[in-house]
């Protein structure tokens, strides 16, 4: 099922138990293995927010001014965030529901921000179906019992709402203090979790992984599959509690060459985008050095196709062809230049998306630590400011 987003505004459904109350009692929680939403309607929260300038620009629609988020806004540079953080390890701060909603909360008071996005980590729903890892300080995620063969692949049991019942909760605390600014559920795709999976933590080249991908094809089909039907769960429980759009966050998947990705990895990520097609809630689909795949990546069943900096957006548009808005992408590392420079570079990103069917402005990669939190809201204000009709 191919979902479209867009179209005549769908009807709210009112008494959803993920809006009856703040904190939706787990026992009522959908079952997010039956996709029993019908197409088009809605949770209180994503009616409040479907005029935001966001999700008009995810539709296509004209907009007031071109909406403005960052990858890793939550997090990462905010003294705030930093301060809240002390002490607690970053999957267990991942779980409590009101530090959750607190820094999700702190970009968008800081610097206004069109849309928020979830504090979590893409490897959450790894950990909460019981895998041991860990994400290092300076490091990132380590998988301390890597996935190499068949009977690795057991380990892999399927997600549950209860799962990842902190999850419900703070979306359901958050939605009530996000008022009408929409809220980004995400995921890691099924390469980019694999790549973790299969290394046991980051790596440049990805060797074991695609060592399984073009040795083991059989095995690498069934365990993208299993990742799939792991992180289609994972969003539907995002929707289900609130979040207005989501995002497929396939980070390395960039090193493949269209043909493997075509082969090997398109057919899981086109399962997790039917899986929630039904919702009617943009699809974005992001990629780092993704310059040769914006095509399929579309095609893979987004609305919005993310570009990192390394094409500029009226070419990108070319490769990903009418019908979806793009997301992008003012080079992170710009953000360390004099602001007259931000702002012209800021200048040449829209200059770009002109001609685009809708566009959000974001960086064309996440936020780095050492960003000045004021260079951003800087940039959230300029956009705005040259955008405004
Ligand atoms: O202790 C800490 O503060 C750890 C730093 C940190 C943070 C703040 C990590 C470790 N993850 C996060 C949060 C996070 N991760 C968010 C929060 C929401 C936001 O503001 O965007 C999101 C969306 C992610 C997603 C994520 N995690 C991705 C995909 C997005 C991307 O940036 O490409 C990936 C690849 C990860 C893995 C990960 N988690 C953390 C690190 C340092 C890494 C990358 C490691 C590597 O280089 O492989």
């Amino acid at each position: 099922m191919r979902g479209r987003v867009g179209g005549t505004r769908p009807p709210c459904r009112e008494g959803h138990p993920a809006r009856t109350s703040g904190f939706p009692p787990h026992a009522k929680i959908l079952d997010v293995s039956a996709n029993d939403r019908p197409t088009g309607q809605q949770t209180k929260q994503q009616s409040r927010t479907y005029d935001s300038a966001f999700l008009k620009a995810c539709r296509r629609e004209p907009v007031p001014h071109t909406p403005v988020w960052f990858m890793r806004q939550a997090g990462r540079s905010l003294p705030e965030y930093l301060k809240v953080r002390e002490g607690i390890p970053m999957l267990e701060s991942c779980m409590r529901p009101e530090l959750v909603t607190e820094i999700t909360l702190q970009p968008v008071r800081r610097h206004k921000v069109d849309a928020a996005i979830y504090f979590s980590d893409i490897v959450v729903p790894l950990k909460a179906i019981g895998l041991d890892l860990d994400i290092k300080p300076g490091v990132g995620p380590v998988v301390a019992d890597p996935i190499r063969t068949r009977a690795d692949l057991a380990r892999l049991r399927d997600l549950t709402p209860e799962d990842v019942h902190y999850v419900t909760e703070a979306i359901g605390m958050l939605t009530g203090e996000l008022g009408d600014t929409p809220l980004i559920g995400f995921a890691g795709a099924p390469f980019t979790l694999a790549s973790y999976l299969v290394e046991g933590g980051p790596s440049r080249s990805h060797e074991r992984t695609k060592a399984m991908m073009y040795g083991d094809p059989q095995l690498w089909a069934d365990l993208l599959d299993r990742l799939a039907e792991i992180t289609s769960a994972f969003l539907k429980v995002q929707i289900e509690a609130g979040a207005s759009a989501v995002q497929l966050f396939d980070s390395w998947v960039g090193a493949l060459a269209p043909a493997d990705y075509r082969r090997s990895v398109m057919p899981a990520s086109v399962k997790v985008f039917d899986a929630v097609a039904g919702y009617g809630v943009p699809r974005i689909h992001f990629g780092v050095g993704t310059g040769e795949l914006l095509g399929l990546m579309g095609e893979a069943g987004a609305d919005v196709v993310g570009v990192d900096w390394r094409v500029p957006l009226d070419e990108a548009a070319r490769r990903v062809g009418p019908g979806k808005a793009l997301q992008g992408n003012l080079d992170p590392a710009v953000l360390f230049a004099p602001t007259e420079v931000v702002e012209a570079k800021t200048d040449e990103v829209l200059a770009a998306a002109k001609g685009l069917e809708g566009h959000v402005f974001n960086l064309g990669h996440g936020v780095m630590p050492s960003m000045d939190p004021d260079a951003l809201t800087r940039l959230v204000e300029y956009v705005h400011t040259r955008t405004t009709v």
